[in-house]
Formats: C-alpha cells, sequence, structure tokens
C-alpha cells in the first residue's frame, strides 16, 4: 500500500524514466531499442520494474504508467528520426494485459503516431502469450486493427507461455523474441540448442523477424550467429541505459 500511494505520486512528479537497450541485426548493425521503465525514488534510488510493475498492474497504476511510457516512447522516436545516424531506429514498448485490453488503447497509440509524425512500423509493441489467448478473437482483432495502420507486433518471451502454433498462425506478428531462458544455455546444452535453431527456422517460414534476448557471451552470439538468428539483444551487446548514454553509444558505433 505505501509503495501504491509512492508510485502515484511518482507519475505526478515524473520520477519515472526509460532506459533503452540495443538491438541489433546478424552484421552487429543498431537497428533499434527496447524501452525498459525505472524508477528513480527520491530514497531509495533507482527501483527495477520487477518490483514496481506488479504493484502498477494490482492497483490499476498500470494504465497511466503505460500511458506515460507509451508517450515517452514516442517522443523519443521522434527525436531519434530526425538525428543523423539514429534516424532508422525502432524502439520496442512493452505493453501490459490491461492496457491492451483498454477500449481507447488503439485510438491512443494511433494519436502518438501523429502527434509526433512517426513511421507506425518503427514502434513495435510487446505483447506476452498469455495476454493474448486470453482473448484470442478480441487480440487478433485489436493487433489486426492497429497493424493495418503499420504498427508492428513482436512476441515476448517466445517459448515460455502456451506457445501454440495455432495462436501464431493467427496473429499478425512482425517478431518473436526468443526468451532468455533458452539463450542462458548456449551454446554447450542441447535441448537449449535444438529449440533455439527451432524457433528459428519456424520464424523464417513465417515470415518473422526474431530476437534473441539475453545475449550475454561471445560464445552465444557466435552459435547464434551459425544458426542464422537475425535479431539480437542482451547485455553482449549493451545494457539498459538512459536516452542520453544511448544516443552516445550509438553514435559511437557507427
Ligand atoms: O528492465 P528489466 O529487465 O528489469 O525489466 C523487467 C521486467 O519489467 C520485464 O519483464 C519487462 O517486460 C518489464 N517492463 C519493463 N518496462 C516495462 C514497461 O514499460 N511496461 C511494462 N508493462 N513492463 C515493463
Ligand atoms: O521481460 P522482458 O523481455 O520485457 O524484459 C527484458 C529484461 O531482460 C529486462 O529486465 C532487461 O534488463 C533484462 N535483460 C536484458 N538483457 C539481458 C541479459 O543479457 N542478461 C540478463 N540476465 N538480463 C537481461
Ligand atoms: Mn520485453
Ligand atoms: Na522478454
Amino acid at each position: 500500500a505505501q509503495m501504491e500511494s509512492e508510485l502515484r505520486v511518482a507519475l505526478q512528479q515524473e520520477q519515472l524514466l526509460l532506459y533503452y537497450q540495443p538491438q541489433v541485426d546478424a552484421a552487429g548493425v543498431l537497428t533499434g531499442a527496447e524501452a525498459l521503465v525505472r524508477w528513480q525514488h527520491p530514497q531509495r534510488g533507482l527501483v527495477a520494474p520487477a518490483e514496481f510493475i506488479p504493484v502498477a498492474e494490482a492497483s490499476g497504476l498500470i494504465l497511466p504508467l503505460g500511458s506515460w511510457v507509451l508517450q515517452q516512447a514516442c517522443k523519443q522516436l521522434s527525436v531519434w528520426a530526425k538525428t543523423p545516424g539514429l534516424s532508422d531506429l525502432s524502439i520496442s514498448v512493452n505493453i501490459s494485459a490491461h492496457q491492451f485490453k483498454q477500449p481507447g488503447f488503439a485510438d491512443e497509440v494511433l494519436a502518438l503516431v501523429k502527434h509526433f509524425q512517426l513511421v507506425p512500423q518503427r514502434l513495435k509493441l510487446e505483447l506476452t502469450e498469455s495476454l493474448l489467448i486470453d482473448d484470442m478473437a478480441f487480440s487478433i482483432e485489436r493487433m489486426r486493427f492497429l497493424k493495418q495502420q503499420g504498427v508492428g507486433f513482436a512476441l515476448d518471451d517466445f517459448g515460455t507461455g502456451y506457445s501454440s502454433l495455432a495462436y501464431i498462425k493467427q496473429l499478425p506478428l512482425d517478431q518473436l523474441k526468443i526468451d532468455r531462458c533458452f539463450i542462458d544455455g548456449l551454446p554447450e546444452d542441447p535441448n537449449d540448442a535444438a529449440i533455439t535453431r527451432i524457433i528459428i527456422s519456424l520464424a523464417n517460414e513465417l515470415n518473422l523477424w526474431v530476437v534473441a534476448e539475453g545475449v550475454e557471451t561471445e560464445a552465444q552470439r557466435d552459435f547464434l550467429q551459425a544458426i542464422q538468428c537475425p535479431g539480437y539483444q542482451g547485455y553482449w551487446f549493451g545494457r539498459p541505459v538512459p536516452a542520453a548514454e544511448f544516443r552516445q553509444q550509438a553514435l559511437n558505433r557507427k
């Protein structure tokens, strides 16, 4: 209850901020970033989302928080669009179930795209399987509507949920994000290797981009490159950092 009221204050007083973690392609070229929320607490310091997202979900504060994140990410995207060297980057935003199911959600996204004059394809919404299968027909309809306007979708934490292939087939997705629990064991663990290979070839057949999450070592990167993984995210390539630092690192990369 204390964290809930503090979170309310945090939203009013702009104590939240977004960190950005780089995503690269197989050649190591920067393609975009995942936006990850942080809370700069006046006493406790930087608080990780694992601590406050569950409180936000339980209290309904995830709605104003999610709106703030979306708006902030869109604003950042519009800044990058005008920055030489960063203009092609995309931003992926984590969307909670409650937020996705709000009646006004699609309009909210489209209003931001319009307001910030974004190329909608550069905005990727990350959804989880459990969110989507809860009401499949609704999810498909909402995704199709946004997709028609150009907005992209990634299936987050892929492999940890139900992962029914029937669902994957019906959803208008652009990418799968292989959960880092499968990347952890690479390259030694034969099961993780097999699962990763299969997800990549499945995505290939379905014309989906794949991002391997949690790539921490050169050996993992090499293995993934050898099996033609198209996208990469993880500490090996860069930790989540504030926008100013991301910008510096991105421009130095070139
Ligand atoms: O940034 P970190 O790796 O600590 O994130 C931990 C978890 O918090 C991840 O599961 C991530 O999806 C979630 N998370 C981070 N930022 C956001 C956000 O803006 N909205 C929602 N709903 N979840 C987020
Ligand atoms: O659940 P989701 O995939 O949205 O959140 C991504 C989470 O993974 C964030 O908390 C982010 O900080 C974390 N993360 C990103 N890269 C790595 C990595 O290489 N190793 C580990 N252990 N965590 C990572
Ligand atoms: Mn994510
Ligand atoms: Na994930």
